[in-house]
């Protein structure tokens, strides 16, 4: 992969006039922020943008121009348009990702570890926190002029991709950058509140049932929780959007990896990981997924059971050794 400065990226966007910009499947605020903040900053350059997503935006948002955001699951022709795929890597943009990869100008802003950055111009940094820092800078150099709108964007991205400044991507950088764009009048409480804390009671209720059943070991460091397909449609839940669960196994005082394993549909297990220190990002891609090393996921096909036991087993071998342990796999 060959990585463009982020002044390439400025220099290739100012020659552009004609965008659509592209967020991964099931977009997060980090995504959506990116998005719109492009959106915006184009726009107000002058320049001709459309937002689209293969998925459906979250309903608990209320952020100026999400319903910007064109739901195309049966895809689009770029033509001449130039393409910026935020937060994910043009193979990540789920049922529109042919129309992406088919783009005569394909740009790629990233901040996925491994993230295979793909186009004509690529900016893949795992340093930042969010896609939204790198947007901030992006917009900063191009001179756009700042607003609440914009500001909104992406403070709500980076208060989703820190966790709400608590995970170790939390730094100066991070809180100098959301502190300037408070200046933009925007509603820290209400942003929060809409990502972090706006259930419906369906999914409180299956969070009390996932959390009754949750299981540990290695003294309390693994802990797991699992839902099937089943429970997700008695509580009236989408098992896609419920990927927060994790964030309530990883509550346990002495947890160091969490995972939960969702039954998305029959027989599709989505394994979600998150850590304190150890690198289960690596864990992860053992097990056919990827993502960043203190937070991962993958999909595995299979049974329930047999596949978190199988998971956990693993998870248990790198927790004593540090190792991914081939012949677990
Ligand atoms: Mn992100």
């Amino acid at each position: 992969m060959i990585m463009n400065s982020l002044q390439e990226v400025v220099q290739y966007l100012r020659e552009q006039d004609d965008f659509i910009v592209v967020g991964h499947e099931n977009p997060d605020p980090d995504c959506l922020g990116s998005m719109l903040g492009l959106y915006f900053g184009l726009t107000g350059l002058g320049k001709t943008c459309r937002v689209v997503s293969a998925d459906r935006v979250p309903s608990d948002l209320s952020w100026p121009g999400l319903d910007l955001v064109e739901h195309i699951p049966e895809g689009f022709e770029p033509g001449e348009s130039c393409v910026i795929v935020v937060d994910c890597e043009p193979d990540r943009t789920g049922s529109i990702s042919e129309g992406v990869k088919s783009a005569k100008r394909l740009v790629n802003i990233d901040h996925h570890q491994r993230g295979r950055g793909i186009g004509d111009i690529v900016y893949v940094e795992p340093s930042e926190a969010a896609t939204c820092m790198i947007i901030y800078r992006l917009l900063l150099d191009l001179d756009v002029v700042f607003d609440q709108r914009i500001a909104t964007a992406l403070y709500g991205g980076i208060l989703g991709d820190t966790g709400g400044f608590r995970h170790t991507n939390t730094n100066s950088e991070v809180l100098y950058i959301a502190g300037k764009l408070l200046e933009f009048g925007l509603n820290p409480a209400l942003i929060a509140r809409e990502i972090f804390s706006s259930q419906p009671l369906g999914f409180l209720r299956l969070l009390g049932v996932a959390l009754s059943n949750l299981q540990t070991s290695q003294d309390g460091q693994l802990v797991w929780m699992t839902v099937s397909y089943e429970q997700f449609c008695d509580f009236g839940v989408d098992p896609k959007s419920s990927d927060h669960l994790v964030s309530f196994a990883r509550m346990l005082d002495t947890s160091e990896i969490a995972i939960v394993f969702r039954e998305t549909s029959p027989g599709e297990i989505r394994v979600g990981l998150r850590a304190n220190h150890a690198d289960v990002g690596s864990l992860a891609r053992h097990i056919g997924g990827g993502g960043h090393k203190l937070a991962s996921g993958a999909t595995i096909l299979g049974d329930l059971q047999e596949v978190s036991t199988k998971v956990v087993e693993i998870a248990e071998h790198f927790l004593t050794t540090g190792e991914v342990n081939e012949r677990c796999s």
